[in-house]
């Protein structure tokens, strides 16, 4: 593809150019030193004033830090160096000058705050431990399409751009669709029901979802990621189960190909979630809750369960565990009621002692009943009639579930903020870059 070598394949013998940025340069007098940084490590380079051209020296020695450069040379072993080897240059090639003052400092000497990292996310993703946190996401997203495939699920996209909201419409961002009103997706939510009534039977998407959140909160976007799955004859205890395997697979994959990664983020006890994760109906997490004496004002059956709450019981579990048979009216009208007891629902939400992860449940597959479950949430069937008239054409019983993937990320790496989990965050503040 191209003929540089990383320098991490520098062996001494070699003969090689490298590329990449200048991390540092230290000049010592009669003999100096340039850092040169690519994705794959670092190598020294030595500079001999005297014996080298003058040209030479001062090419790699005038150059700022963070510029683009090529380097070719030979390859010695220099036990004094850094990583064992260094490279004594025949040619340097400036090949883009940096600015000599830079707005925050790539080799993390200074520190800055997120807003500052988020504002130069480029320069930010030079320092090799936020380069693990996106190594590490794209090692989840693998893991879990490879998961996905060995279940028999089929991997969607469904539109963006939509006619109607499907998780409550005070989160919508309106658009302009030629003349008509429009929003952008919240969730593939009644796509992906859709397909499990098509011959796709199992499916599984990874795509944008669009909330306008009010609060600024260390746990929520406005433009997240969202892992959605959805099948078709599994009821919500077996939507559970995958659920939880797509949660060991996404860690066992990280244990196992991101060893260096968890390393430059100080993980040296990086664990995959064993066990069974308990099951605890909303009505005994309540009791539970009430128990620990940690909130002001005890809960009662329907309340929603607060971030104070949420935290509560995480400490008391102290490991992942579902929250299922949520009270009806506090899940969606696309969640399935129990048949003899149409005030539960067949929903439930997977935990991570920090927060919610995931949302999911068993849906209701009979025509009528999903129509009635607008009305009663105050939502026009009519407006849904694409999504409702296919319930009449055959559709199977089926559940299914969403992952906030910079949830999963922010919990497993124990980052503080969500915002370090995307590269480049939407938020109230923050439109660009
Ligand atoms: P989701 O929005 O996907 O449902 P969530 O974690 O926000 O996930 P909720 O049930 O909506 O789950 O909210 C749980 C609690 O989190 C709420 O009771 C509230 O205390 C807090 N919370 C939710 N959204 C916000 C927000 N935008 N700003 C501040 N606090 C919030
Ligand atoms: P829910 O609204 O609970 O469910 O979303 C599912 C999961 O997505 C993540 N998430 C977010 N992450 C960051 N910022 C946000 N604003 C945000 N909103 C949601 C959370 C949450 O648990 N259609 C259902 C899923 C289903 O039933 O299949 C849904 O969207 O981790």
């Amino acid at each position: 593809m191209d003929d540089r070598t990383y320098t991490a394949d520098a062996e001494p013998g070699d003969h090689v150019t490298v590329a990449g940025w200048v991390h540092e340069v230290r000049d010592l007098g009669g003999i100096a030193f340039l850092i040169l940084r690519d994705k794959s490590g670092k190598i020294q380079v030595k500079f001999e004033k005297d014996e080298m051209p003058e040209e030479l020296v001062e090419t790699g020695l005038g150059v700022h830090r963070e510029s683009v450069i090529s380097v070719t040379g030979d390859v010695e072993e220099e036990e004094r160096a850094p990583t064992g080897v260094e490279m004594l240059p025949e040619s340097v090639d400036v090949l883009n000058e940096a600015d000599a003052e830079l707005p925050l400092d790539p080799s993390g000497k200074v520190d800055a705050d997120l807003s500052t990292r988020l504002d130069n996310r480029t320069l930010d993703l030079r320092k090799k431990e936020v380069q693990a946190i996106f190594e590490i996401r794209a090692e989840i997203l693998r893991a879990v399409r490879e998961y996905f495939r060995s279940i028999g699920s089929t991997e969607i996209n469904t539109p963006k751009i939509v006619a109607t909201g499907t998780e409550g419409g005070t989160e919508l961002f309106p658009i302009t669709y030629f003349g008509e009103e429009a929003f952008m997706n919240q969730s593939p939510q009644l796509f992906k029901q859709l397909m499990v009534g098509s011959g796709l039977e199992r499916v599984f998407e990874v795509g944008p979802i669009f909330r306008a959140e009010e609060h600024n909160t260390p746990r929520h976007l406005n433009e997240a990621t969202m892992i959605d799955f959805e099948s078709a004859f599994i009821d919500h205890e077996g939507a559970m189960d995958v659920c939880e395997g797509t949660l060991k697979a996404a860690y066992e994959a990280v244990e196992e190909n991101c060893a260096d990664e968890l390393e430059l983020l100080g993980y040296d006890d990086f664990g995959v979630p064993e066990g069974d994760f308990p099951r605890l109906t909303y009505e005994e997490a309540i009791e539970r809750i009430n128990a620990t004496g940690e909130l002001d004002e005890q809960l009662v059956y329907g309340d929603d369960l607060s971030t104070e709450a949420e935290r509560a019981l995480g400490d008391d579990v102290g490991g992942h565990y579902f929250i299922t048979d949520w009270p009806s009216e506090i899940k969606p009208f696309y969640i399935q009621d129990y048949e003899d007891d149409p005030d539960t629902s067949k929903g439930f939400d997977l935990m991570h002692p920090r927060m919610e992860l995931v949302s999911g449940g068993q849906r209701e597959h009979r025509y009528d009943a999903l129509v009635e479950g607008f009305r009663q949430q105050g939502l026009d069937p009519d407006q849904f009639d694409y999504y409702t008239k296919m319930f009449k054409y055959g559709m199977p019983p089926h559940s299914g579930w969403a992952y906030g993937v910079e949830r999963l990320v922010m919990t497993m790496l124990g980052l503080e903020n969500i915002r370090e989990a995307v590269l480049f965050p939407r938020d109230r503040q923050r439109l660009s870059p």
